[in-house]
């Protein structure tokens, strides 16, 4: 796109948004501070690098399609990164695994991975200014297999993972503590049963005493933030699922951790949107895990739709953008990897800019006269406000490809990289 047209249009959107009291610039600069964590796991389908041609197993979760160039090495994945974040405008975080350390070689169990796995990675995400965030990886291990890790009775299995746990968030503290910014660690977990159980109580014990194990290590929170994750059901827990809502934000206000809401987890007549004004009345911060369900938990790349609008219109009418940490979670391997973070870290970068070029005070007066007409109206009207104009000047601005350019850049690297893969 011509650098005269992006500055004319964005003149103009300018214009418009001052006659609603919108300032777009203090809108973009607000927008900076929006630092959207990209999880690692979208460049290989949550294969890890445990061992050569690791597969995403067991869990649940699922990741389809065989589209060439996926990431087989710790170089790829970061070339991969790099290319994205180099189409990306404003600033990114990366959300690791932790099977995707670096093992030399040797298979590490997960019960005995060390800071030096990652140093790796926390000096690359030091050399580009980045914060990083971690997570456990409780699945695609034979000790899963059985549907039970951290709520398992059987005490050997629970102890492994009590241990994978403590470590994951000993590594996380250690990388928020030399990148200077707090690192999320993310506790996500398969356990649930395909038929209907009759003991979901030992297991909700076992994962409460559990956590209470692993948490009562305590990391300053300058180095580490606690966040727990859960879902309704998935491939294989269709019955129950230990780690449900219910039971981790019971755990998250009593525990004062974080509670991750991943709107992929939900029945798909909720809406996340519609619960963080609730629990932020109760917990410090949040961590979003921000993704396209589509009939079910199916982790199709994140677009521009009402569901992610919600979610970020909330957190900026709540004025809680500082209690929020968002992260992506969706993993298609039916397109080209690449693209997939670049559409949906741009999609909920442009939801937040959207929610931030709300005219709030003016829609809340009308709320509160009771006038509902004209709130429906405005809100209707800002559809169609040229928001657009002002993403493409943000994108000019942070000196990244305009518009469609991005999409002819990620054919580039698609011929010239992933199909030499
Ligand atoms: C699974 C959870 C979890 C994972 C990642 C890979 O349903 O959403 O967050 O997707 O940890
Ligand atoms: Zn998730």
């Amino acid at each position: 796109m011509k650098k005269e047209i992006i500055e004319k249009s964005y003149q103009l959107a300018k214009e418009q948004y001052a006659e609603l009291d919108i300032d777009t610039d203090k809108v973009l600069a607000e927008l900076d501070n929006i630092n959207i964590s990209l999880h690692c796991w979208q460049t290989d389908d949550v294969g890890g690098f445990e061992k050569a041609g690791s597969v995403l197993g067991g869990g649940g979760i699922q990741a389809t399609g065989n589209f060439p160039g996926k990431a087989k090495t710790i170089d790829q994945m970061r070339a991969d990164l790099d290319k994205a974040m180099s189409l990306l405008p404003g600033k990114q975080r990366l959300n690791l695994h932790a099977i995707y350390g670096e093992f030399g070689g040797k298979l590490i169990d997960r019960d005995q991975i060390e800071v030096k796995h990652f140093q790796g990675w926390i000096d690359w995400a030091k050399a580009r200014g980045m914060g990083l965030d971690f997570n456990c990886t409780c699945f695609s291990h034979p000790l899963a297999d059985d549907g039970f890790t951290l709520s398992s009775k059987d005490e050997k299995i629970r102890k492994f993972w009590v241990e994978h746990t403590k470590r994951c968030r000993m590594i996380g503290a250690e990388m928020g503590k030399q990148l200077g910014t707090p690192s999320v660690h993310n506790i996500w977990i398969p356990d649930g049963s395909k038929d209907t159980p009759v003991d979901r109580n030992t297991l909700r014990k076992q994962l409460k005493k559990s956590l209470d194990e692993i948490f009562a290590v305590k990391y300053p929170k300058e180095h580490l933030k606690d966040s727990v994750e859960s879902k309704l059901f998935g491939i294989g827990s269709e019955s129950m699922v230990v780690g449900s809502h219910d039971f981790y934000v019971g755990y998250a206000i009593k525990n004062n951790t974080m509670i991750t809401l991943d709107n992929g987890h939900f029945h798909p007549t909720e809406q996340v949107g519609d619960k963080i004004s609730s629990i932020l009345n109760f917990v410090d911060e949040i961590l979003l895990h921000l993704t396209r369900g589509v009939r079910w938990d199916s982790d199709h790349v994140l677009t521009f739709n009402d569901e992610l609008l919600l979610i970020a219109q909330e957190i900026v009418r709540c004025k809680a953008l500082k209690r929020v940490n968002i992260g992506l979670d969706f993993f298609d391997a039916s397109l080209n990897r690449i693209g997939a973070y670049v559409i949906g870290t741009r999609s909920a970068q442009m939801a937040f800019m959207y929610a931030l070029l709300e005219p709030i005070k003016t829609l809340v007066k009308f709320e509160e006269e009771g006038r509902t007409f004209e709130r429906l109206a405005l809100l209707e009207l800002l559809r169609t406000m040229p928001f657009g104009a002002v993403y493409d000047y943000y994108c000019l601005k942070s000196k990244t490809p305009v518009g469609q350019d991005y999409i002819n850049e990620i054919m580039k690297y698609e011929k010239e990289v992933l199909l030499k893969r």
